[in-house]
């Protein structure tokens, strides 16, 4: 025990250390351009690592059900008022261990076992807690779906209205994993209202847009909105709900004692330092930017012969088509392609897609981490090229060469994490 509260994870495990520091060491040296991932700040890092994991904290600010509670009620307080002001919401409960979870909450406060919902289909850009079979959302409600035009490839609201009317739904779920276009929050709920449904709007990859006023706002046309805090909002992993007064209560009973017990406290300490990080005016700068590059990489890819599904985007994220109906790579091959040059992105089904959803046509790329990084439009015109060049050549071992040596200049004038990088030992 002499060394148990003084020992770093260093020499207390060093499998587990050289694991974190092999990770770092990907995160640094690789383009990520997962479009749900980011990278935070070593002030969000510090935050959840600390003794707050420790602590117990069931039950909600000066209502716990341990003692002790004082500092965890200091946290859980800042984290839900600033994300009451971040997104000019009445009630914000910030406890949900993930999206999933938020939205679970969500769905057992506005529904009964067996009622009616309408979400947006996976394979169209929805997500797996909208209605999905093999998911809660599906086992436990009856789901009707909505997806998007075959023409434009966007939503087509007037569809929606019509499937709104013909399955009445008691909750109508929008908000997407993978849709690169503006979602319209004041005709969905004027469809919802039209139909007597309530809306959720799970906004958990445009978050970030949303609380800079780049997005159109869901809170006053959406009963409730969730996200995860972890996407373009640059939080820890976690989840929020936010929603108007008259549910505040039926939600904070939904998520505790109804879905979850104890809060990560340690979690909570880091979404309140990226909530407050999101307030202040250099945030509204780097969402900007993280708009202006998807614009600029869109237009490297398109210049360079790979299909954009939509034609574009309006937000943080491209769907390629790299199938191509046959003339390209699949999503699969293409993912991997990337990997072995240290471009990190993910496969994804297109609309209409005829691949499998594990092999599927697209991948899916956004610009949040490497925005975060610092880069800009002419790196993602680099990037686009680097992409398209392994795309069309995806055996040719001396492009794959020529870009990995160009992603390895490129990454080494972005530093980041400086006192977490360690040189790899030789050897190791
Ligand atoms: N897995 C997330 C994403 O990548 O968009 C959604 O939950």
């Amino acid at each position: 025990m002499s060394n148990f509260f003084s020992a770093g994870v260093a020499e207390a495990d060093p499998l587990i250390s050289n694991a974190i520091d092999d990770e770092v060491r990907r995160q640094t040296n690789g383009l990520e351009l997962i479009a749900s991932e980011n990278f935070v700040s070593e002030a969000v890092l510090q935050a959840m690592g600390t003794v707050f994991t420790n602590k117990y904290a069931e039950g909600y600010p000066a209502k716990r059900y341990y003692g002790g509670c004082q500092f965890a009620d200091v946290v859980e307080n800042a984290a839900i008022d600033r994300a009451k002001q971040l997104f000019g919401a009445d009630h914000a409960n910030v406890q949900p261990h993930s999206g999933a979870q938020a939205n679970m909450a969500v769905l057992m406060t506005a529904l009964d076992h067996g009622d009616q919902i309408l979400g947006m289909n996976l394979s169209h850009g929805g997500h797996l807690t909208h209605g999905h079979p093999l998911n809660f959302s599906g086992i436990n409600y009856k789901v009707a779906d909505y997806g998007v035009s075959r023409e434009t490839e966007q939503i087509d609201y007037d569809e929606l209205q019509k499937l709104a009317e013909e399955h009445r739904p008691k909750l109508l779920i929008c908000g997407a994993s993978a849709y690169p276009r503006t979602i319209n929050f004041e005709r969905i709920g004027e469809i919802a209202r039209s139909v007597g449904a309530r809306v959720m709007a799970d906004i958990a990859h445009i978050a970030g847009l949303v609380a800079t006023g780049l997005h159109p706002s869901p809170i006053s046309h959406c009963e409730f909105v969730t996200t995860t805090t972890h996407k373009t909002l640059r939080g820890p992993r976690g989840g929020l709900i936010l929603c108007r007064e008259e549910f505040a209560a039926d939600v904070n009973r939904r998520v505790f004692p109804g879905v979850q017990g104890g809060p990560l406290v340690h979690v909570i300490a880091a979404k309140a330092v990226a909530f407050g990080e999101a307030l202040k005016d250099d945030f509204k700068t780097y969402q900007q930017q993280i708009l202006n590059n998807a614009q600029a990489l869109g237009t490297a890819l398109k210049d360079a012969g790979l299909r954009i599904v939509s034609g574009g985007t309006d937000n943080h994220l491209l769907l390629v088509d790299v199938f191509m109906d046959g003339q390209g790579i699949t999503g699969k091959a293409a993912e991997k392609a990337l990997e072995e040059v240290e471009i990190t992105v993910n496969k994804n089904t297109i609309p209409f897609d005829t691949n499998k959803p594990f092999v599927a046509s697209g991948i899916r790329l956004g610009t949040p981490a490497l925005t975060t990084r610092g880069m800009k439009e002419d790196d993602m015109k680099a990037i686009g090229k680097m992409i398209a060049n392994v795309i069309h050549e995806p055996e040719s071992e001396e492009v794959k060469r020529r870009v990995r040596r160009e992603v390895a200049e490129l990454t080494a004038r972005f530093p980041m994490y400086p006192g977490r990088l360690k040189e790899k030992a030789s050897g190791a």
